[in-house]
Formats: structure tokens, sequence, C-alpha cells
């Protein structure tokens, strides 16, 4: 008989390889050295500091599965599992940056992209020198990005884009926006374009006063008549499958991501209940509280394995993208619960900034909500289940 690690029962540790524990090791002790003691004046002042994505991109973290001649990694999905999870340990919002660049514009523009666009984007973005978003969701065209009204006509020389995303990360920030737009010349069909900052037109007002995700800077992108050349189409993708390619991607990132902030959220919540006398005894000692840790510690390890075969199966080229849904979904609605949990554990001090527990339930509820709600993946599942879509 072995005894029961509360952090690892299931000893995840043990079914990685060497790179993945080094990488891991690198992502968090980035993480907990420079995001951590920022983060909470970031989440206060709504200030995403630029510069992360710089220092990330000196180590190694953006693109982590893009191939090395064009500045990524060239690591697989589950080291790329394992720096989400990292990085989410400390704010999803980080996580978030670091998503949107490695998997929504180095992904799409490594697969979908000309030879000329992946020499010209790829290193920089690797670097963190220059920062990528993308475009998909409109105001009304959420959760049915077919509805999207953004269009692109033909010019002699290449497309007149005009429309109005909506809920972007990163885009005030930008300089490269992954936008997919209705091509007319295309049959209307959806096709992805790269547009530049700076470009006539182009605009990126960010939304301010969100109270989840502050410390991830989030806006607009408003395209009036924006003019690209033919060199800013990616010419190797039509349709939806496009941007659901990109999202296949984060969806798993987001799968360990929240496991992250699920063990910040537990381990917290355990050291505090040991830690607290109330009635004369800790607060761990009451059945009840054995009761929320055991149900988080459950929740966690099943959560981490599930991503990690769903990491394992990618890696052996098996895309299941139910699967990433069942990830992408339960993980993180688990995860929001055990933050919600974890806040009502610290009683008066869970509702400040200094125990986390409050700041990563508020990110929970975002991340609940975009890359696909909680309720649209499991339509995906009922979907694949029954053979019915009920959407
Ligand atoms: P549907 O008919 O199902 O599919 C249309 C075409 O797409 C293909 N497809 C996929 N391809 C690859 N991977 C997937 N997961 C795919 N799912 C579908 C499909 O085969 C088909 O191809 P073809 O060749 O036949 O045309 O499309 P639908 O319109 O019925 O889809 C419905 C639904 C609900 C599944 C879909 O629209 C959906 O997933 N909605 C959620 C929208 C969403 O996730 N938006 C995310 C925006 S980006 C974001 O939130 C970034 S947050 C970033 C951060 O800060 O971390
Ligand atoms: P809606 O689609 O209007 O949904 C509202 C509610 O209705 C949800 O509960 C939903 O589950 C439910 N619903 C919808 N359809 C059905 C149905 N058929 N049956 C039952 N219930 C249904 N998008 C990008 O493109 N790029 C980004 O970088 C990006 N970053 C984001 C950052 C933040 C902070 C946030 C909040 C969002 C971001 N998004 C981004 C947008 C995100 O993907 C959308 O918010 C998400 O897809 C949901 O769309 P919606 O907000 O329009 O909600």
């Amino acid at each position: 008989i072995l005894p029961f690690d509360f952090a690892d029962p299931f000893g995840l540790d043990e079914q990685l390889t060497d790179e993945e524990r080094l990488v891991r090791d690198t992502a968090e002790g980035y993480a907990q050295e420079k995001l951590q003691p920022r983060v909470t004046r970031a989440y206060l002042d709504e200030d995403f500091d630029r510069e992360i994505l710089r220092e990330m991109g000196e180590l190694g973290l953006l693109g982590a599965t893009v191939a090395e001649e064009y500045g990524g990694a060239g690591l697989a999905y589950v080291s790329y599992g394992l720096i989400a999870r990292a990085v989410e340990r400390v704010d999803s919002g980080y996580r978030s940056a670091m998503s949107v660049q490695s998997s929504l514009v180095m992904y799409p523009i490594s697969v979908y992209g000309s030879e000329d666009q992946k020499r010209k984007y790829l290193p920089g973005l690797a670097r963190g020198e220059i920062v990528g978003c993308f475009g998909l969701t409109e105001p009304d065209a959420g959760s049915d990005p077919a509805g999207m009204r953004t269009r692109a006509e033909k010019t002699p020389t290449g497309y007149r884009i005009s429309g109005a995303k909506t809920w972007i990360t990163n885009s005030p920030i930008a300089d490269v926006f992954v936008v997919w737009a209705k091509s007319e010349a295309h049959g209307g069909k959806i096709r992805g374009f790269l547009i530049e900052k700076g470009a006539a037109g182009l605009t990126a007002p960010p939304i301010k006063e969100k109270l989840s995700l502050r410390a991830s800077i989030t806006g607009e992108i408003v395209m009036d008549c924006v003019e690209v050349g033919e060199d800013a189409l990616f010419p190797e993708v039509e349709g939806l499958k496009g941007p659901f390619g990109c999202l296949n991607r984060a969806r798993y990132g987001i799968g360990w991501g929240v496991m992250g902030a699920a063990e910040a959220c537990y381990t917290a919540a355990r050291q505090y209940t040991l830690d607290r006398k109330q009635f004369g005894r800790p607060l761990a000692s009451n059945q009840l509280v054995q009761l929320k840790l055991a149900n988080m510690a459950t929740e966690i390890a099943l959560g981490t394995q599930a991503a990690l075969r769903v990491g394992r199966r990618l890696e052996a080229g098996e895309l299941i993208p139910e699967t990433i849904s069942l990830i992408k979904r339960n993980n993180t609605g688990k995860a929001l619960e055990i933050a919600r949990i974890a806040r009502d554990m610290h009683g008066g001090n869970g509702i400040t900034a200094e125990f986390h527990v409050m700041r990563h339930a508020a990110n929970l509820e975002t991340v609940n909500t975009y890359e696909g709600t909680h309720d649209v993946h499991a339509l995906i599942i009922g979907r694949a289940i029954t053979g019915l879509a009920a959407f």
C-alpha cells in the first residue's frame, strides 16, 4: 500500500516524459516567480502588461506546438497543456493571452498560411515581439458564428473587408488580426484574413469595466472598408472548419488550464481550513469541510487524467472534437464550482484580492462562456450521441 498524494492522487507526474516535466517546471517557475507577484495589482487596475508576452516568448512558451523552423518550440500537445495549466494556476487571463497567441493566431498561420505568411509572422509572434488576436465572434453572432455579417469583397488587388467583431482578447494591443469573414469571391464561404495594425479603416477599441478576466485585455475589431492585398488571405482553408480547427487546440488547452486554477483554489482551501480554527479545532476537522475537499481532489484528479488522455490522442493524430468539448466543458464547470466553494471555505477573507480564490471564480465565469459556452458544448456532445443537432 502506498500513501495517498493529496496533490496528485493518480500520479500524473509519473505519466509525463522527462521533456514534459522540464517544460512544466519552466512554465511553473515563470508563472510563480514572475506572474503571481503582479497579478493582484493587474487585476485591480484592469491592466494587461504587454511585456508578459515577450517574457513568455523568451522562454519558448508561445506557439509551443509550432515547428522550430518558424520559431515555435516544436513540442507536443501534452507539453502545451502543461504550460496552460501552469499559467492558469496564476490567472485565467494570462492563460488567455498565451492561448490566443499560440492556438488562435500562430496555429492557423502555421497550418492554413502561405510560406510567406509563416515566415513573415510566426517568428515575431513566437518571441512575443508582435501580438496577435482572433476575430470570430460578432455582436449578433456568438454561439452561432455561421451567422456572421463581416464581408470581404474582391478588389483588383485583394479584398475590402467590412464588419465588426466583439469580445476579442488582445485586440486593442494587437499588431496582427486573424479575421474570419464571408467572402463573396468564394461563394460566400467563410475565409480567414490577416490584417495588420494601422490598416486604414481598422480600429480596435477596448471593452472596459469587465468584472471577470480583468488582467486580460479585451476589445472590438471594427473594419470599415479595410483594404488588404491578395497575400492577406489564408490560401489553405475555407468554411467554418478553419476557425473550428483553431478552437479545437485552444479548447483542449483550456481543458488543462482550468485544472491549474482549480488546483490553486483547492490547495488554498486545504491550507486555509487546516490553519484556521473555529469551535476550538481546525475547520478541516469538520466532515462538511472534508467532503468539499474530497470532491475537489476527485474532480481535479479525474479532469487532469481526461485532459492527459485527450492530449495523448492528439499526439497520436487522433482528433475527436467531441472529446475536446467534453474536457473543455466538464473541467471548466468543475473548476468554476471548486473556485466558488473555495471562496466560501475562506469565509470573509475569501472575498478579498489577497486570497485569490474569488478572482479565480470570477475569471472562470468567462472561461465557462468563451470558446463555446458550457451548454453549447453539451449540444455538440449531444449531437454526437444522438445524431441530432439541437441548435
Ligand atoms: P457545423 O455544421 O457543425 O460545422 C460546420 C463545418 O465545420 C466543421 N467543424 C469542425 N471542424 C473542425 N473541428 C471542429 N470542432 C468542427 N466542428 C465543426 C464541420 O465539419 C463543417 O465542415 P464542412 O466542411 O462540412 O463545412 O457548424 P454549425 O454552424 O452547425 O456549428 C454549431 C456549433 C454550435 C457547433 C458551433 O457553431 C460552435 O462551436 N459554436 C461556439 C462558438 C465558439 O466556440 N466561439 C469561440 C470564439 S473564439 C473565443 O472564444 C476565444 S476566447 C480566447 C481566449 O481568451 O482564450
Ligand atoms: P450567446 O451565443 O448569445 O449565448 C447566450 C446564452 O445562450 C448562453 O448561455 C448560451 O449557452 C445560450 N445559448 C446559445 N445558443 C443556444 C442554443 N441553441 N440552445 C441553448 N442555449 C443556447 N471571441 C472571439 O472570437 N475571439 C476572442 O478572442 C474572444 N475572447 C473573449 C474574451 C472574453 C472575456 C469573452 C467574455 C468572450 C470572448 N469571445 C471571443 C467571445 C466568446 O466566444 C462568446 O462570448 C461565446 O462564444 C458566446 O457567445 P455570446 O456571448 O454571443 O453568447
